[in-house]
């Protein structure tokens, strides 16, 4: 492996052909599907930059699969994503959190073996109040015969993932992706229109110092979770120091202050999600990825998240994510909860 510094002058084209050199077998094309997206990603970035003086703010009239009002810019972003990635011949199906069914490779252009889910514009409540938002993709290898991507092909479990990440148009735009080789962030160096790498092999704190969730929802929440919360809260100082509390209300914006400084985001089930609010195959699984190649951990309260089967498309988890002793203090106050509602597991007399 090549060794980069943060100083080192490195695009993200280069770092990707370093990485594929380390796969003898490899055949360039998820090489080639993560160019596609680094190109889509400047071209949303810079629709998004622009956005509060062209006529892109505001909602459309249409709703998506979520029967959310989708923004002009969620369909941008979506058809820029489709129009990069769609004719490269490495793709045989993609699947979006805007769409409802399979997107399939149009008839003339070549497939490939490979599978792209993703969320065209994360947390796209905020774009109208200039707060941050994001891209989450996830690349999944194709298992079926044949030569476009069926429904087996897209739910896969998330251990399954080839390659997972997300860009985020903040402060600076940055893509930060994992191939199963550590986590690496690119920033947008807009004079020049290339992603630059700022943040060789990241490496996410194992406690963090802040907590991330919408606590508007705790009265909905199950005895476990709020006294998880209470705990990352300073409750239970000596299982686990007092965090600061940071939420925007953007998931990437979350999860990457979190990845970067230490902290742990939390979206429970409530009693108004029961199944929590996120999407499994286009933000809690790359995202769990994403955080264990970091050395961190996500699960969905109690399982990893990586080990979920999907069930459709749309299928919605509760996460916790992040620091890895902070996850794991969320399921270990929320198990002894349950124990404490349900009693112990009492062993059978054998
Ligand atoms: P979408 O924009 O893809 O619907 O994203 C969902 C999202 O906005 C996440 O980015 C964010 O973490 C969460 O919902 C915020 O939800 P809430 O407003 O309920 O706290």
């Amino acid at each position: 492996m090549v060794h980069h510094t943060a100083t080192s002058v490195v695009t993200i084209e280069r770092f990707i052909i370093e990485q594929e050199r380390l796969h003898p077998e490899a055949t360039g094309e998820l090489s080639g599907i993560l160019y596609d997206l680094a190109l889509a990603a400047k071209m949303i970035a810079n629709k998004v930059r622009r956005a509060g003086l062209a006529d892109i703010l505001g909602a459309t009239t249409d709703a998506n699969v979520q029967g959310e009002i989708q923004q002009k810019l969620d369909v941008f972003a979506n058809e820029t994503i489709v129009k990069a990635v769609d004719h490269g011949g490495r793709l045989c199906a993609m699947a979006s959190e805007e769409v409802e069914g399979i997107i399939p490779i149009p008839e003339g252009f070549k497939c490939g073996k490979y599978c792209l889910l993703f969320d065209p514009l994360d947390g796209s409540s905020n774009i109208d109040v200039n707060v941050p938002v994001g891209t989450v993709f996830s690349i999944l290898q194709k298992v079926t015969r044949g030569r476009n991507g069926e429904m087996e092909d897209l739910l896969q479990p998330g251990r399954r993932q080839v390659a997972a990440g997300y860009v985020i148009y903040g402060s600076s735009t940055m893509l930060v992706y994992t191939t199963g080789q550590g986590v690496h962030g690119f920033t947008l160096d807009p004079t020049i229109g290339e992603f630059l790498l700022s943040h060789p092999k990241i490496v996410t704190p194992r406690v963090g110092k802040y907590y991330s969730v919408n606590e508007s929802n705790f009265g909905r929440w199950n005895r476990g979770v709020q006294a998880a919360v209470r705990g990352l809260k300073g409750d239970t100082p000596d299982l686990m120091p007092a965090k600061n509390s940071r939420y925007i209300g953007s998931l990437v914006a979350d999860f990457h202050r979190n990845l970067i400084a230490g902290g742990i985001f939390l979206y429970p089930a409530d009693s108004r999600n029961p199944q929590g609010k996120l999407r499994l195959l286009y933000e809690a699984s790359p995202m769990a990825f994403i955080a264990e190649q970091a050395e961190g951990s996500a699960t969905d309260g109690d399982n990893r998240i990586l080990d979920i089967i999907p069930h459709h498309l749309h299928q919605r988890t509760p996460l916790v994510i992040g620091s890895r002793l902070d996850v794991g203090f969320v399921a270990d106050t929320v198990r002894r909860a349950a124990e404490r509602t349900s009693g112990p597991v009492v062993q059978p007399a054998l």
